[in-house]
């Protein structure tokens, strides 16, 4: 197994009803290490261009809209296969098919509002990761 980064948001619904705190917990029981984390406001254009693979798409709109409405914390996060372990801690895109013991399935609200993202691959995880942190803002992780 090899040790991976992977870039996660907790969404405004989850800032908003103030469970980053649990949210963190269960991903740092699932193993993965915490190795950055910042509290921001995404700018329409940075949502944009966040999920501009889903531009086409008839919900783009509405889900930048959503992603700008209210802070969110976006982290790193390292670990054995992080990315798909990670993927697999938070569940389907859609709470209501999320697996029980999910983070979508436990807190998520909608498809929409599913409380989570999490890179979907190794190479969309490290374009994400550097599209919001700086070199200096990753530490090593203690061994
Ligand atoms: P995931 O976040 O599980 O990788 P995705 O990449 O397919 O899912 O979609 C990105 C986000 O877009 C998703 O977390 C919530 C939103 N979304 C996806 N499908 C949607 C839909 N049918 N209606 C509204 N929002 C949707
Ligand atoms: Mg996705």
């Amino acid at each position: 197994m090899i040790m991976e980064r992977t870039f996660s948001i907790i969404k405004p619904d989850g800032v908003k009803r103030n469970i980053i705190g649990k949210i963190l917990a269960k991903i740092e029981e699932s193993g993965l290490r915490v190795v950055a984390t910042k509290t921001m406001h995404m700018s329409r254009r940075e949502a944009e261009q966040f999920y501009a693979v889903h531009s086409a798409r008839p919900f783009f709109g509405e889900l930048c809209e959503y992603m700008t409405s209210g802070p969110v914390v976006v982290s790193v996060l390292e670990g054995k296969n992080a990315v798909a372990s990670y993927r697999e801690l938070m569940g389907a895109t859609d709470p209501s098919k999320a697996s029980k013991g999910t983070i979508r399935a436990e807190f998520g609200l909608s498809i929409g509002e599913n409380t989570m993202h999490g890179s979907d691959t190794l190479e969309n995880a490290a374009i994400e990761v550097a599209y919001f942190f700086s070199g200096t803002e990753l530490v090593n992780s203690a061994k």
